[in-house]
């Protein structure tokens, strides 16, 4: 039996532990969740309805996507992703990637729904709390923790790839030079394209869609 996730391609949270779990070559039985309608089995494992989730054949349930991808690199890590991506220093950096940027983030992708602040403001807050640390960290090393990435590289850069996107022309525009050189290697990588291949939403009773692509069920 293969751990169950339940994922939506585009989520961030879902991409970083997608990202984890290919890193490690870990297979699981991938399950594409639509958000507006999820299914029975994924809200009786994880009532709080967010994904990514990972349900163990042991029953254990792992809801929260950091420790999706802790748990992944624990079993394998054959690049020392956890060695060299989870330092205090790189822990910080992904608090204020899942609080203050996600919020403002949030804020700035959907300005129109937060006519409080411009879009300007939440960019602005977005690139404060960010941005900047990630600038003057990869204006040193090409990733977080030095020339290889690491576990804090793949948990922040599906944010900054929706950051990106939300105004493309800004971004390229930008004088975040050595963080936009850093979004482009990871977009570029074979670890996404590993990660955002289309899958179509699952049903009870689908055929399993193994993940990573090319996993073998059995080891
Ligand atoms: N803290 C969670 C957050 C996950 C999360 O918020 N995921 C979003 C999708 S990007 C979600 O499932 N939202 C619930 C919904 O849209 O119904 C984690 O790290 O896994």
């Amino acid at each position: 039996m293969l751990p169950i996730l339940y994922s939506f391609r585009r989520c961030p949270y879902a991409i970083r532990a997608r990202l984890a779990l290919c890193q490690a070559g870990v297979a699981v039985a991938l399950r594409e969740v639509v958000l507006a309608d999820k299914p029975a089995a994924m809200l009786a494992a994880s009532p709080a309805g967010t994904v990514p989730v990972l349900q163990l054949p042991s029953g254990e349930v792992i809801a929260q996507s950091l420790d999706i991808m802790r748990w992944a690199l624990a079993l394998q890590d054959p690049d020392g992703w956890l060695a060299r991506g989870d330092t205090p220093e790189q822990r910080a950096l992904t608090h204020a990637c899942d609080g203050a940027f996600k919020h403002a983030l949030d804020r700035y992708k959907y300005a129109e729904r937060h006519p409080e602040r411009s879009a300007h403001a939440w960019r602005e807050d977005a690139v404060a709390c960010l941005i900047q640390p990630l600038e003057s960290q990869l204006s040193e090393t090409t990733h977080l923790g030095g020339e290889q990435p690491g576990l804090a590289d793949a948990a922040i850069f599906p944010f900054v790839r929706q950051f990106a996107a939300v105004d493309a022309a800004w971004w390229v525009a930008s004088p975040w030079v050595a963080t936009r050189r850093w979004h482009d290697r990871w977009v570029a990588s074979a670890l996404m394209a590993a990660c955002m291949h289309k899958h179509a939403p699952w049903r009870p009773g689908a055929a399993v869609t193994l993940f990573p692509p090319g996993a073998q069920a059995t080891p």
